[in-house]
């Protein structure tokens, strides 16, 4: 497929200042006629882009143009002449189009489609283009003056656009009208519309400036009453943003739209977000409390769009990391200040090392702001999104809190209402500050994870430590011999016999390939001090240091940097697995004792008090993280035996602990279900012991305890939990009977379902794919709904199953990616990278097989999505 690349950008020949849209919705097809007011920039031709689109009419300066005559009509674009464009009106350049469009038969949901209850759009990236004829980039801003809306009253009864509702009536034939003006100029991917027969909750917020904002959140009839969770999430959002950054919402209308079909999970539209009801929707019988806080995540994330996104926006889709790294990572700091900070932390390092190092190590290897390609839609990635975040954490650790605020503050101010670039961002940054952030843009242009290499030396006599720190960055695809990177590394010393800090916590600022840094400690050290490296996981990086487990063992306990206390619980885990997966028995493979102690201690622990940081502590790394650390080639289906063995010796050792503290967190009969903070992290360690204790002592065992986990579960959590536990042992009476009240308790809810669906489908049994297929015949699966699809189709892909050793697992993708590619181009191609990613690391006989089939989808005639993905993992 044909590339773009990031040094060919231009400006567009014309500006379009002022938009008014009338979009007529009649039952099986839509007309949407547009208005522009045109600006010439470097003038020409003016190519608008268009797809799937039945040009009706042209009109320019009121005078109808004809094919051949003022304009040529091409594959996706409507070109208007150059001489048309200078006989019109030199003052006010207005063209008009009218063009007819097909949503009910939008299959890919990208543009205007149709969506049980209601029309809805999705225009980000590239949709609106599949609406009417636009200079479809995120560089062309214009105010969006009128949107008339026209549909039948009684189907569509709730007509929503961007900004204010300016006028609304009744039409003949039982049909009505409302029309919005949003008085702020936007590119066309933040245009939205919605229209259809909606519930909604509403309620208010006032600005720090005394402005009150009408909040009103929309969704299925059905789904009302499981709103207000998001309503919340978005009062405490629009606050913290006042009072961590200074901003404040800007209009009178903030509108949400929970809608059942989305490819993604939500968009920031301005004052018009569309989110997917799996991140709407909750009520405690179903919504876990991860889903809980991952909805409170994405409200805020799309809230904080509104000036990291809509008021600033992208000059070219290139540059996307500025408005998705910066806005991922106010969400995560948003969450940290709700919740817990440290409890947080872990969780995205988590996030990054499953989702973004396989990226960075892959054939989709690609810079945060990546150099080129053919379906932008493929960038939606955790590069652009997670290790975004991170850079734009480094700039905070750098320069400070204060400082980092600075730069914001500047950033604003410069930019406002306009469409910049990452080099913006960091001029703002390093204006603010007085500081060279020059190296600092290699974080933008080199793939990679980088590696940090720490060595150190202790001098008794003059009482010196040393740390030497030495980076590489890797080559990745097209990229080769790169330069050293700015690396702030968090570091502290620790005691080795009493595990007291010796030091202050410094950053150290790592720009050469190697240096050493001379620490002054604050006391005098027992011995060779331990160091606690990348506290807080200071940056991006992998850090490798040869700990002794004696040394991981003392930071997993006397750390006073909470991440690197769990960092050193996945060293040693990390090592435990590694190790059964080298030997040659599995079945008898016994882990240190240091690292058993170190679990018992922790199974134990009665001091810390967030119990979330027990659970992440007592949970091996996970496998696609393994993956990264294992050495190449490697069988994926032996690093699961490993990693189960590890869990099972864990479980019978310290059974008797596991239980009597699993015990301990039972709630009483009468307990009331609360969600919040100290309530969910109980949650979370008793549901991660019921899952060891299943893994000891034979299914009937484990049988019996998740059976009553489940039968006694107040809500969505628990219940989960076990379901998914029992889902592993699918023969027993239990499961059987699980199986059945999990999907009636359901009594129809999508979300509920896709659970139901999704436990099954990553199920630890030998015959998972059999299962799947099975599942797929269910009349409760669709391949058109995306969440459906992925709660199938996508969690197996994931599973170790997938690797089966006959290639039976990469044969059913082979089959499923060309159907989901007919409908839905950009879910295909997610399904096609999520499967083959990491084919480089498999041993020979599975390297070859996906090959064949990636050979076999390169011939499939696939779209420009899949296309793209299907052939980089075979370069
Ligand atoms: N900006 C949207 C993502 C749009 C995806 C287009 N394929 C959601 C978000 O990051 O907030
Ligand atoms: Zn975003």
């Amino acid at each position: 497929p044909t590339e773009i690349l990031r040094k060919d950008y231009q400006q567009p020949s014309f500006f379009i200042r002022e938009v008014t849209l009338t979009v007529r919705i009649f039952d099986g097809r839509t007309e949407v006629a547009s208005r522009m007011l045109l600006e010439k920039n470097t003038g020409g031709s003016l190519p608008l882009d268009g797809e799937d689109l039945k040009l009706k009419k042209v009109l320019l300066c009121g005078k109808e143009l004809k094919e051949g005559e003022g304009y040529t009509l091409e594959k996706e674009k409507l070109i208007i002449s150059a001489d048309a464009l200078e006989a019109g009106d030199s003052t006010d350049l207005w063209l008009e189009t009218e063009v007819e469009i097909e949503p009910e038969k939008n299959t890919q949901l990208s543009g205007l489609y149709f969506s049980g209850s209601m029309y809805c759009t999705q225009m980000e990236a590239e949709g609106f283009r599949r609406f009417t004829y636009y200079l479809d980039r995120p560089d062309v801003m214009a105010k969006f003056t009128s949107v008339r809306l026209e549909a039948d009253e009684s189907k569509c009864p709730i007509l929503l656009s961007n900004g204010n509702r300016i006028d609304s009536g009744k039409l003949e034939e039982g049909r009505h009208f409302a029309v919005w003006s949003d008085p702020f100029a936007k590119p066309s991917y933040l245009f939205a519309v919605v229209a259809g027969d909606l519930a909604s909750i509403q309620d208010k917020f006032i600005t720090k400036s005394g402005r009150e904002v009408h909040l009103e959140i929309f969704a299925a009839k059905e789904d009302k009453d499981q709103l207000w969770h998001a309503m919340r999430s978005l009062q405490n959002s629009m606050k913290w943003d006042e009072e961590r950054f200074g901003l404040e919402y800007d209009l009178d209308i903030y509108n949400i739209v929970a809608v059942k079909d989305f490819n993604m999970g939500a968009m920031e539209n301005k004052s018009l977000n569309v989110f997917n009801t799996s991140l709407t929707l909750a009520r405690e019988d179903t919504a876990t409390d991860d889903d809980y806080e991952r909805i409170e995540g994405v409200i805020g994330h799309e809230y904080f769009h509104n000036w990291t996104g809509n008021r600033v926006t992208c000059r070219d889709w290139f540059q996307l990391t500025l408005k998705e790294g910066l806005t991922v990572y106010r969400d995560q700091e948003f969450s940290a200040d709700m919740g817990s900070r440290a409890r947080k932390r872990i969780e995205d390092v988590r996030i990054l090392r499953a989702a973004q190092f396989p990226e960075d190590n892959g054939p989709m290897s690609h810079p945060i702001r990546p150099e080129k390609y053919a379906a932008i839609d493929n960038f939606y990635t955790a590069t652009v999104y997670n290790k975004g975040a991170e850079v734009i954490r480094m700039y905070e650790t750098l320069l400070g809190r204060d400082g980092f605020r600075k730069g914001m503050d500047l950033y604003f101010e410069r930019h406002d209402g306009n469409a910049v670039t990452c080099d913006d961002f960091r001029s703002a940054m390093q204006d603010a500050n007085g500081r060279d952030l020059s190296q600092f843009e290699r974080w933008y242009l080199q793939a990679g994870t980088p590696t940090v290499t720490a060595t150190d030396a202790w001098d008794a006599e003059t009482g010196t430590y040393s740390l030497t720190l030495k980076q590489t960055v890797p080559d990745t695809p097209g990229q080769m011999d790169k330069l050293p990177m700015q690396i702030p590394v968090r570091v502290g010393l620790l005691d080795r016999e009493s595990g007291k800090e010796l030091m202050r916590d410094t950053v150290l600022e790592l720009c050469e390939e190697s240096k050493t840094f001379e620490l002054k400690l604050d006391e005098t050290p027992s011995g060779r001090p331990v160091p606690s490296l990348l506290r807080g996981f200071s940056a991006p990086v992998k850090l490798e240091y040869d700990y002794s487990d004696e040394d991981l063992s003392l930071l997993a306990g006397f750390d006073t940097d909470s991440f690197n206390r769990w960092e050193s619980m996945q060293r040693l885990g990390s090592k435990a697995v590694l190790d059964a997966f080298k030997t040659e028995d599995i079945d008898s493979f016994q882990p240190d004792a240091t690292f058993m102690d170190a679990m018992k201690r922790i199974v134990q622990d009665k001091v810390t008090d967030d119990l979330s940081l027990i659970a992440y502590a007592l949970i091996l790394p996970t496998e696609s993280t393994l993956m990264q650390q294992a050495k190449p080639p490697i069988d994926p289906t032996r690093l699961h035996e490993a990693r189960n063995r590890v869990r099972k010796v864990i479980a019978t050792e310290l059974e008797d602990d596991m239980r009597k503290r699993y015990d301990e967190l039972t709630p009483k009969d009468d307990e009331k279900y609360v969600i919040d903070g100290p309530s969910s992290s109980q949650r979370r360690l008793r549901n991660v012991l019921l899952a060891y204790l299943c893994t000891s002592g034979g299914d009937a065992k484990a049988a019996e305890l998740c059976g009553k986990h489940f039968k006694t579960a107040k809500g969505m959590t628990d219940k989960l939990a076990a379901f998914s536990c029992l889902c592993n042992i699918p023969d027993s009476q239990e499961a059987k009977e699980a199986i059945e009240q999990f999907l009636a308790d359901a009594n129809g809810d999508a979300n509920v379902i896709d659970k139901w669906f999704a436990s099954q489908a990553r199920a630890d049994v030998d015959d998972l794919l059999p299962r799947v297929k099975k599942l797929m015949e269910h009349p409760e699966f669709s391949l058109k709904n995306p969440n459906r699809l992925r709660s199938v189709v996508s969690v197996f892909i994931s599973s170790p199953q997938f690797h089966l050793p006959d290639g039976s697992g990469y044969d059913f993708a082979l089959e499923m990616i060309p159907k989901v590619d007919a409908l839905n181009p950009q879910v295909a191609a997610r399904m096609a990278n999520g499967a083959f990613r990491t084919w480089r690391l498999l041993d020979e006989k599975r390297q070859k097989m996906i090959l064949d089939r990636l050979a076999d989808l390169s011939k499939a005639g696939l779209s420009k999505d899949a296309a793209e993905i299907v052939s980089k993992m075979q370069a």
